[in-house]
């Protein structure tokens, strides 16, 4: 199957009980058994439920993965993946990144005898002089939150080949739409399902995708042993979710492009952070691995530093001021003081956000009503 239906249909099948087309809400933690061990699949519902499997499958089939685990959150999807490492091992990790995936590798596992290296990595040869004997993973978030920066996805599955290394991309902001990291050399696939595979603000939820068998039992493992599971409900709004994100993503980009477009001839503006445009310092890569350049941009305005960028977000009406990404409607946030204020001043400023950053997940509305309230916004 093609992508388009792979959305809908992928790894799914009609209840068995009643032929239903969306899987039941299998609200239960348990299931009879009719002698120890004599059950019909499942057990207890952290280690296995049929609404998540359901899900699970849906995932493997549109990031062209094996195994699909889905997870209470995306930090959750994370956090199993570096369960993976043991003390002294190191990890290179993209310095341009969500600030609570930062927090989770700094304020968690570093307590845990784990090593991060937060590195620029637009530039992938930069990435070998942080890998030394401990190294054991490399961390890509690309397009990165907030910066809009890409990273080669092929020349870091290069690199983790020739080292030995694991490499997982975070593909929340692209999705399996955009790109496949699994089919360019990825070994694990992360999302926060909360954003675009959901797709509707109302649930969050986090994914891994991989193809390796060996992987997978250890991440099935970690699944169940930590427990970070997603409940039935939230498996079924996701899975309901995916069933639209060709074309909710397909509007999105289309929007994003007119936005960009009416920011950079914008008089108020300075710069604007979108992967579409040919002077993107990585529009090139972007073109090769992404099908289109995605729903997510970044600006600046030209004056007034933090004082105009919480100026512009509060005068928005259409946009709502909010953390988050990926839903149907559109969202402004300013990262400095929300989704990016766990990581310090100094460093965050060192990949570019500054405090008068302004960050917009562009939804699916009439793009001339997102222009027309962020042109009265820029007043
Ligand atoms: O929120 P959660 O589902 O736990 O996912 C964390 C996460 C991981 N990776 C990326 C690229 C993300 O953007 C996020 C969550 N981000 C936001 C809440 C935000 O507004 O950027």
């Amino acid at each position: 199957m093609r992508f388009n239906s792979k959305t809908i249909h992928g790894g799914q099948e009609p209840d068995k009980a009643y032929g239903a087309v969306m899987p039941p809400i299998y609200q239960t933690s348990t299931y009879a058994q009719t002698t120890p061990g004599g059950h019909k699949g499942y057990e207890y519902s952290r280690s296995g439920n049929p609404t998540r499997a359901a899900l699970e499958r849906s995932l493997a089939s549109i990031e062209n993965g094996k195994h699909g685990l889905a997870f209470a959150s995306g930090l959750a999807a994370i956090d199993a993946v570096v369960k993976l490492l043991t003390p002294g091992d190191e990890v290179v990790s993209t310095n341009d990144l969500y600030g609570g995936s930062y927090r989770l590798f700094r304020q968690v596992f570093e307590k845990y005898g784990i090593k991060f290296h937060f590195v620029g990595m637009q530039d992938t040869s930069v990435i070998e002089e942080y890998i030394n004997d401990n190294t054991k993973l490399l961390w890509v978030e690309t397009p990165t939150n907030p910066m809009m920066n890409v990273i080669d996805i092929a020349a870091a599955a290069d690199l983790a080949k020739k080292h030995d290394l694991l490499l997982a991309v975070d593909n929340t902001f692209a999705t399996p739409y955009l790109q496949r990291p699994l089919d360019l050399g990825a070994d694990i696939v992360m999302h926060s399902a909360t954003k675009y595979l959901g797709g509707h603000s109302d649930v969050v939820v986090g994914a891994l995708v991989v193809n390796d068998d060996s992987l997978a039992e250890k991440l099935y493992f970690l699944q169940n042993a930590s427990g970070g599971v997603c409940g039935p409900m939230d498996s079924f709004l996701v899975l309901r979710g995916i069933k639209t994100l060709h074309v909710r993503m397909q509007r999105h980009c289309e929007n994003c492009r007119a936005i960009a477009e009416f920011l950079k001839s914008h008089p108020k503006i300075g710069k604007v952070f979108w992967p579409g445009f040919a002077d993107h310092p990585n529009h090139a890569v972007a073109k090769k691995q992404m099908a289109d350049f995605g729903g997510m941009l970044s600006f600046i305005p030209k004056e007034g530093g933090y004082e105009e960028a919480v100026r512009v977000v509060e005068k928005l009406r259409v946009f709502t001021l909010a953390e988050s990404l990926g839903g149907v409607e559109s969202l402004a946030g300013h990262p400095a003081s929300m989704t990016h204020a766990s990581i310090p001043k100094e460093e965050r400023e060192k990949s570019g956000v500054v405090d008068s950053l302004i960050r917009l997940s562009v939804g699916i509305e009439d793009a001339e009503d997102l222009i027309a309230d962020l042109n009265q916004s820029l007043s």
